[in-house]
This record gives structure tokens, sequence and C-alpha cells, in this order.
């Protein structure tokens, strides 16, 4: 069979500009592939690479003539996804179209629409594997919760059941041949930079694990994996981590450290295979603090910076989140990174009931920081999950789906909407300035300091107009009032 494997555009200029500093492989795509049989032809279409990405679009769809279409989405993406599944349908009448990915786990029901026959939900290989095998020979899938028919077929039941990852060992080594590596990059940041240290190196996607064993509850990842942390073999990651062609590895897992055990085989089989990579990775405030050996170790195959979600600057706000840490347990972990050598990117929450004395506290807190790299979220609740459902009569713009990048406020903000995004915008900015490659003034290829620039100037840009994605009617709508519609 002939399979095109799409990943759409994104359209919101919030994640076109964060796309200016990263820009990451569609992995997803790579596992997908590799779960089949080697005979079919697959190929991979990312739409985020092309300016003229339905006329793109087209010209593959003529020329590949594929037997089967899949996309992937997020849920900003869904709108896109499905106009394109509609493109699908009306030039290739016979061609079968399968979604995946984060957007139709959360809510499936959104794509059952009649551009699109099959929705997988979950991790997606054993059930892409059991549909490619059936269209193989003629024949309909069976459906189950992983699995599920669109139209007249759809399973609301299994749809409101969530699928459960699988035995991390049955996962295939994702093929990483589909796409040009050189395509995806990501600014990289580390603690002691060096002179003319490459700001946006090539780097590969590599998951080792899923899941995450907490239950942080403005986190989607508890129900995608029913509490647990899995992680895959580590002879079998390593041999997947010594595949990959880039020096520079950032990592796709929701907790790399949280099982110690796995930590320390990782580091070990890495070391004895002699793969020499640079990472990033993602862990908790209280795993650094629990395991600062398994840090070192990391250190010393080259863990170079590290994603920390620090959410909120009080206690209070860490509480009512259930995060299971405190604000000095994020300080005492960046210490912890920073004495290591290893960077910390500092993940913060506002909320759309944020006003002026909130942002100005999450600003002075941010620029009394020792250096970090810093990022910003809206509170969101996530699709699928029941805080979703009691924020939902309180939305701005119906089922918003197309504003869910965790930047756009999906409730009324206490801030007009126009200042709300100043404020943002002010704080994203701010605290560009307390990044460790900033801070260590080191000098940087001229080339690089332009793109930097241009990639802020962009950033900047969105968030200040942030509040152009709403209706207009909501643009200078007070506070705490909502449109009526
Ligand atoms: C790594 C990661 C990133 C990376 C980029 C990943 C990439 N490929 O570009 C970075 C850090 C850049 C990132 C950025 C963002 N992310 Co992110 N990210 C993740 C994370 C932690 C893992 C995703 C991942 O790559 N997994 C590894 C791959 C292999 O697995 P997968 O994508 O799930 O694919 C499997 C299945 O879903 C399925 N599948 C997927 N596609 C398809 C297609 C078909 C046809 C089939 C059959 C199956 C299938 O099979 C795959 C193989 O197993 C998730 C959390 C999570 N646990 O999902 C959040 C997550 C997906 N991100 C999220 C968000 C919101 C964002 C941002 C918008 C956030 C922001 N404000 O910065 C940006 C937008 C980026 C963009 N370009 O759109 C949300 C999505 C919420 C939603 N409802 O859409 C999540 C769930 C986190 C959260 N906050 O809740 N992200």
């Amino acid at each position: 069979m002939r399979i095109l494997l799409v990943k759409p555009p994104p359209h919101l200029k919030t994640v076109l500009g964060l796309q200016r500093f990263q820009r990451l492989e569609p992995l997803e795509f790579g596992y997908l592939a590799a779960a089949i049989p080697a005979d079919h032809e697959v190929g991979v279409l990312d739409l985020r690479l092309y300016r003229f990405a339905d006329y793109v679009f087209q010209r593959e769809l003529a020329r590949f003539r594929p037997d089967l279409v899949g996309f992937t989405a997020y849920s900003h993406e869904s709108g896109t996804m499905k106009r394109l599944a509609a493109i699908v349908r009306r030039l290739l009448p016979k061609t079968r179209i399968v979604v995946g990915g984060h957007h139709a786990t959360v809510a499936p029901a959104d794509c059952n629409i009649p551009a699109i026959d099959y929705i997988v939900r979950g991790e997606g290989c054993a059930p892409f594997a059991a549909l490619v095998a059936a269209l193989n020979r003629g024949e309909e899938p069976e459906g189950d919760a992983s699995l599920l028919f669109a139209g007249e077929r759809f399973d609301q039941e299994a749809a409101e059941t969530w699928p459960r990852y699988p035995d991390p060992a049955t996962i295939p080594i994702p093929r990483r041949d589909l796409w040009d590596s050189r395509h995806y990059y990501c600014v990289w940041v580390c603690e002691n930079p060096r002179n003319w240290q490459v700001l946006f190196p090539r780097v590969a996607m590599a998951r080792t694990s899923y899941g995450c064993k907490m239950t942080c509850s403005f986190c989607i990842v508890p129900f995608l994996s029913g509490k647990t942390h899995q992680p895959r073999l580590a002879d079998v990651v390593a041999e997947d981590l010594a595949r990959i062609e880039a020096d520079h590895v950032y990592f796709a897992d929701d907790e790399n450290f949280i099982d110690e055990q796995f930590g320390f085989e990782l580091a070990e089989a890495l070391a004895k295979r002699g793969v020499k990579k640079r990472y990033f990775a993602w862990a908790r405030a209280t795993t650094i603090l629990h395991y600062p050996e398994l840090m070192h170790r990391w250190k010393g195959i080259v863990l170079d910076g590290v994603f920390v979600g620090f959410e909120f600057v009080t206690n209070q706000e860490l509480k009512a989140v259930h995060k299971g840490g405190t604000v000095s347990h994020n300080e005492r972990a960046h210490d912890t990174l920073r004495r290591l050598g290893i960077a910390c990117h500092a993940a913060f929450m506002v909320r759309p009931e944020y006003g002026h004395t909130e942002f100005q506290r999450l600003r002075d807190y941010v620029n009394a920081m020792p250096p970090a790299q810093c990022s910003f979220t809206v509170c969101t609740p996530s699709p699928g999950t029941p805080d979703y459902v009691a924020a939902r009569p309180a939305f701005w713009c119906g089922d918003a789906y197309d504003l869910h990048d965790c930047m756009h406020p999906l409730t009324p903000t206490t801030l007009p909407l126009r200042e709300f995004s100043a404020a943002f915008a002010r704080q994203v900015r701010e605290a560009a300035w307390r990044n460790p490659l900033r801070v260590e003034r080191h000098p940087i290829r001229p080339w690089e300091l332009a793109r930097v620039i241009a990639a802020e100037r962009r950033y900047d840009r969105a968030f200040q107009q942030l509040y152009r994605d709403y209706p207009r009617e909501l643009w200078d709508w007070p506070g705490d009032s909502r449109l009526s519609a």
C-alpha cells in the first residue's frame, strides 16, 4: 500500500513563533512506519516546513496517490487537519483516511466527521499496524478503544474509555529515514556555553519512557498513562539513540528520571555502546532533589538542560493544582542543576484570572532568579478531562480547540484581553534576559545572533497580538464578561 503520513501546519502565531526556536522531528511517524511491514511504501509530509502548505499537500496527493492518508494533530491543529482531510476526500474519494495523535486521543468525537474514516487513540503502533494489515487484505479492521470508526459505527462508549499504553517492549525502534533530519533544530541551552557555540544545532527527538506517576491536576499525562511511568528497555533505547545522526537529542518523555533504576540503566547502556550525544530532558523538581546522583551520572554523559515545571511562584497555587512540590523544592532543584553544570528550563503558568498584581509578582520572581531558560503558558484544562467539561460553559469561543495551544486563555480574563496580552508578552520578553546563553555573554556567531533576535521579535509580537486571535468584540472586553452566543 502507499501510505502518506501528514503533519499539519500550525496557524497560531504563538506556535509559529515557538517554531522559530524549535522545530522537532515528526517522531510519531517514525514509530508508525516501523510498526508495519517494510514492503509498504510510506511517505512523510511535514507541512510545517512549507510556506504554501495547501499547494504542497495537493501536489503530493496528486503525485503519490496514497491508498491511506494518516494525519496527526495537537488540538490547535485540529481544524486544519479536518480541512486537509476534506481535501483528500474530495480529490481522492477511494483513499482511506485515519487520524491519530494527541487531539484524536483526547477528543475523538471531534474527529468523527465525514472526511475521516478511522480514529486511532493513544499509542498508535499496534492499532495502525492492525488497520494497515486489514486494509491490505481488503477488509475492515476490528474496532476497539484504540481504533474507532468514524460515522455510523462511531462507538461513543469506547470513545469515553482512555486507551492504555501497551508494554513498551512491544514498541519498535522508530524509522528515522523518512525525513531529512537537517530540517529539525532547537535553540540549545546549556549552563556554561562555549565561545561561538552553535545556538541552533540539528536536533533529533527520542522517547525513553511514557507516563508519569504524579497527579498534577492541570496535566493530561495521568489520564493518558493511568498514573504509571513505563520505561522502554534500556538496551533498545541505546540502540535507538546509537542510530541517530545528530549530536543533540531532545527527549519527548513526560518525565525522564522518575524511575531512578531505569535512569542509571540507560546511562550505563549508552556509555557501554559508546553513544556520545548531548541531551535535553524533562524532570520534576522533586525528582532532581531525590536523585542528585542520577543527575550527576547523566551530566557525565552530557545532559545539557532539563525542563522543570516550576508552574507557579506561590505555595498556595502549587497546592491548589496538587503539584506535590513547593516553591522551595523548585529553587533547590534549580540550584542542584546549576551546581552540576546543567541548565534549567523553568516552565511557569499564568492564569486567565491574573491581574497586574499577579503578573508583577511573577515578573519580580523571575527577574530575581538565577539564570534559567523560562517559558510561560496559560493554565488550561485539557480536552477529555472533567476539568475541561466543567470549564466549557465559561469558554469565550465554543470548544476553542483551534486556540488550544496553552498560550491562549480559553476562559475570560480578569484584565481586558488586550491588556492581558501585553502583560503576558512583557513577562516573556523580560524573562528572556535570564537565559544562561544571554547572562554568560559569550560571543555568538553573527548570523545566529540575527536569527535569535528575529525569532524573539516574532515571538514577542505573537504574544502582544494574541488578543487578535479572538472575535473582535472580545479584544477590549472588560474582564469577567463573556461573549454570549
Ligand atoms: C515532546 C512534546 C513537545 C515538543 C515537540 C514534539 C514534536 N513532535 O514536535 C515541544 C516541546 C516542542 C512541544 C511543543 C508544544 N506542545 Co507539546 N508535548 C510534548 C509531549 C511531552 C510528548 C509528545 C511526543 O512527541 N511524544 C512522542 C511521540 C512519539 O508520541 P505521540 O506524538 O503521542 O505519537 C504517538 C501516538 O499519539 C500515535 N499517533 C500520533 N500521531 C498519529 C497519527 C496517526 C495516523 C496514527 C494512526 C497514530 C498517531 O502514535 C504515535 C506513536 O506512538 C506531549 C505530552 C504527551 N505525553 O503527549 C506534549 C503535548 C502534546 N504538547 C502540548 C502542547 C499544547 C504543546 C504546545 C502547543 C505548547 C506550548 N505552549 O509550547 C507546543 C506546540 C508545538 C507544535 N509545533 O505544535 C499538549 C497538547 C495538548 C492538546 N490538546 O493538543 C501536550 C499533550 C502537553 C500538554 N500540555 O498537555 N511539545
